[in-house]
């Protein structure tokens, strides 16, 4: 909510300078471009860090498709030294020809006219990434301060670059030679610093995991991620040989999987697009296999996007694991003492899957648009996965039977665990003599202006308590590691002491009960150290959040603090740096000598309450993350990788505590 208002501040702001600066005729925006430039939130979303990543994927989108029609197999990617990119394909290069009835190549009109997708038809046609549907290319160039396009075909590299905004310096040239085989398209982008005035700086972190999700979405498509703004450059590079199949591999590898084997099915259909006769193919995936742990990782896709509101795809796979593992387990002789049916939920547990669609024509639905419309996709998946998994199970009865027992045994689980909930359901609602002892709750009685932090350890707590304002922020201490959600019995999660403090102070209930309209705080705030024990109290908080109070993540609600790193002192004042880059600055901005000595806080404990208010907690003066959908996502699979610690924007950080999370045993 709060960003959607900043971002039409932030809009109106750029259309009065915008006008200013076309008035004094300093610049001159190409027409088409200009409303790009005047409302980016509108093609981009926000112009903050989302939206500064946002032009990255809509250049790769393009090499994307291009990989998706057969015509390319790599992608570089690379973040250069002053946070321009270069993205570069091996497809057969965007037209360099003369549009027809016009003067203009095909180069030109692609970074130049919005709406360019689709001009150049004949045959070409298969295009399914996300993004802006081929006006991406114009979108970045009118963002950026400067865009270069490299063509290499037929022996030659075909060059031209903008200014400004999407400003053709000349036209398309022959700048030399290639060699013949050597084919693709390569772009470099300087993101246009007066339109994110927030920061034009690219998080390598976010970047390669979008990049090597990809590589998992789209097999044998190689990705290259390079980052060379450190002194050491880094280079990593995401090749997977069996797509979505080595996807959830991936993420059970850390969770125990039940066998070794993962089940695939694949297959495709016919698709008339709707008022005419044109026709193209939807691609169906699905791979999945059984953990250990108790709660499903499902993830669909649609076109390589998220598709975390789930939708037709999803609902194919439902009625296709319900139908198959009812109908082998009844056949089989193993519901002798089960009165109900398996429930999609009993099947889900311990689930692990992924599900990929390619569509031509895909329909989003959903509060974020990110539910899959289309009804034909589900009868496509559940035919699909329907065979596949019947296949499975009839050609290795071993692990039917190991699958089949997992998902009694859930369904038996379900019924003790719905007494446990009725009976903590029958303790009592939310009375405010029964909020938990180590809460220190604010006087404030209305939800919208209350916070609560969630603090690790003592001391920290103290000075929390200490330091906060007393009306509106609430302090909960967590006492130790909370339960990973993940490892017990659905009914053990709600005997754990800390998980049970969270759920009274927070105050709305949980799992399917949980209701948005009860919460007594809209800020949850955790607050950890900046250490590797912190960094997993934040994720398995997260989990919890995740797996039982989903809605606090889908509405924005979970917030993660940023305590400083660095405090310098300076003739008698202090000054406090969030990462490496800000404690430059100061020492710069001081003049200080070399040597002069500043503090690295380790915890929140080695700060006071003053310190912790002013730094961390005042909302005139705090930065806080706020939590998305994804950042939960990557929690998922953050104890196989690294991908959680996208909520942590501090590189140093995770470089140096990597090894450390692999580790941890959870
Ligand atoms: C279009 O149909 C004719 C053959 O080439 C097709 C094409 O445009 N391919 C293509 C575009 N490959 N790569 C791109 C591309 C790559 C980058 C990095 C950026 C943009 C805007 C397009």
């Amino acid at each position: 909510m709060e960003e959607t208002k900043k971002d039409v501040l932030v809009e109106e702001e750029l259309e009065m300078k915008a006008s200013a600066d076309y008035e004094a005729g300093d610049i001159q925006v190409l027409k088409g471009l200009e409303a790009v430039r005047l409302r980016p939130g509108m093609y981009i979303g926000t112009t903050s860090s989302p939206g500064l990543h946002h032009l990255v994927w809509e250049i790769v989108d393009n090499s994307i498709d291009e990989a998706l029609a057969g015509f390319c197999d790599k992608i570089i990617l690379q973040i250069n030294k002053g946070n321009s990119i270069t993205v570069i394909d091996n497809g057969r290069g965007i037209p360099v020809d003369i549009v027809k009835d016009t003067d203009v190549s095909g180069v030109e009109t692609v970074f130049t006219t919005l709406h360019a997708g689709g001009k150049f038809g004949e045959g070409g046609g298969y295009k399914v990434s996300g993004g802006l549907h081929g006006v991406g290319g114009s979108v970045v160039n009118g963002l950026s301060e400067w865009l270069e396009v490299n063509v290499y075909k037929d022996g030659k590299d075909h060059y031209l670059r903008f200014e400004n905004g999407g400003n053709p310096i000349g036209k398309l040239e022959v700048i030399g030679d290639v060699p013949h085989d050597q084919r693709g398209t390569k772009v470099t982008f300087s993101p246009d610093p007066t339109i994110f005035t927030e920061s034009t700086e690219f998080s390598y972190t976010n970047i390669r995991e979008r990049m090597k999700q990809m590589a998992y979405l789209n097999r044998k498509l190689r990705m290259v991620v390079i980052d060379d703004r450190g002194e050491e450059p880094i280079k990593e590079e995401f090749y997977y040989e069996g797509g979505i199949k080595e996807y959830v591999a991936h993420i059970n590898k850390n969770k125990d999987p039940l066998f070794s084997e993962v089940i695939y099915s694949s297959g495709s259909d016919e698709y008339t697009f709707p008022n005419s006769d044109k026709k193209s193919l939807i691609h169906i995936e699905v791979a999945m296999q059984y953990n250990n742990t108790y709660n499903p990782t499902i993830f669909t896709f649609c076109n390589n996007i998220n598709t975390h509101e789930g939708g037709m795809h999803e609902a194919g796979f439902a009625l296709a694991i319900n139908r198959v593992v009812n109908d082998y387990a009844r056949a089989n002789n193993y519901m002798k003492d089960l009165e109900e049916n398996l429930s999609t939920d009993d099947i889900k547990e311990g689930l692990s899957a992924i599900v990929s669609v390619k569509h031509p024509n895909p329909q989003y639905e959903g509060q974020t648009k990110t539910k899959l419309g289309n009804s034909e996709v589900r009868r496509i998946v559940s035919g699909v996965l329907g065979e596949g998994l019947n296949r499975f199970l009839l050609e290795n009865p071993r692990i039917a039977k190991l699958i089949i027992e997992k998902v009694v045994n859930a369904a038996k689980a379900r019924i003790a665990s719905r007494k446990a909930r009725e009976q903590i359901r029958r303790k009592g609602g939310i009375d405010i003599t029964t909020l938990p002892g180590k809460l220190a709750d604010c006087s404030s009685r209305n939800p919208e202006e209350c916070e609560i932090f969630i603090v690790e350890g003592n001391s920290a707590g103290g000075s929390a308590k200490n330091g906060r304002d007393r009306v509106t922020q609430a302090i909960l201490s967590l006492r130790g590691k909370i339960l990973n959600v993940e490892k017990a019995q659905p009914h053990k999660v709600f005997d754990n002491a800390e998980i049970g403090s969270m759920i009274t102070a927070i105050g709305a209930g949980f799992s399917e009960e949980f209701d948005l309209e009860k919460i007594r705080y809209h800020k949850i705030v955790i607050m950890t150290d900046a250490d590797v024990d912190g960094s997993h109290i934040r994720i398995l908080l997260l989990t919890f959040f995740y797996r039982y109070m989903r809605p606090l993540i889908e509405k924005g609600f979970i917030y993660i603090a940023q305590p400083p790193l660095y405090k310098v002192e300076h003739r008698g004042k202090t000054y406090y740096a969030y990462n490496d880059n800000q404690l430059e600055e100061i020492k710069t901005s001081l003049e200080l000598k070399p040597g002069h000595p500043f503090q690295r806080y380790k915890g929140l404990g080695e700060m006071d309450a003053q310190q912790l208010w002013e730094t961390t907690m005042d909302p005139k003066s705090r930065k806080m993350l706020r939590v998305t959908f994804s950042d939960a996502i990557e929690a998922e699979t953050v104890f196989t990788d690294l991908m959680g610690e996208v909520v942590i924007p501090r590189k140093e950080f995770i470089n140096e505590n990597a090894k450390f999370v692999k580790n941890l045993d959870v």
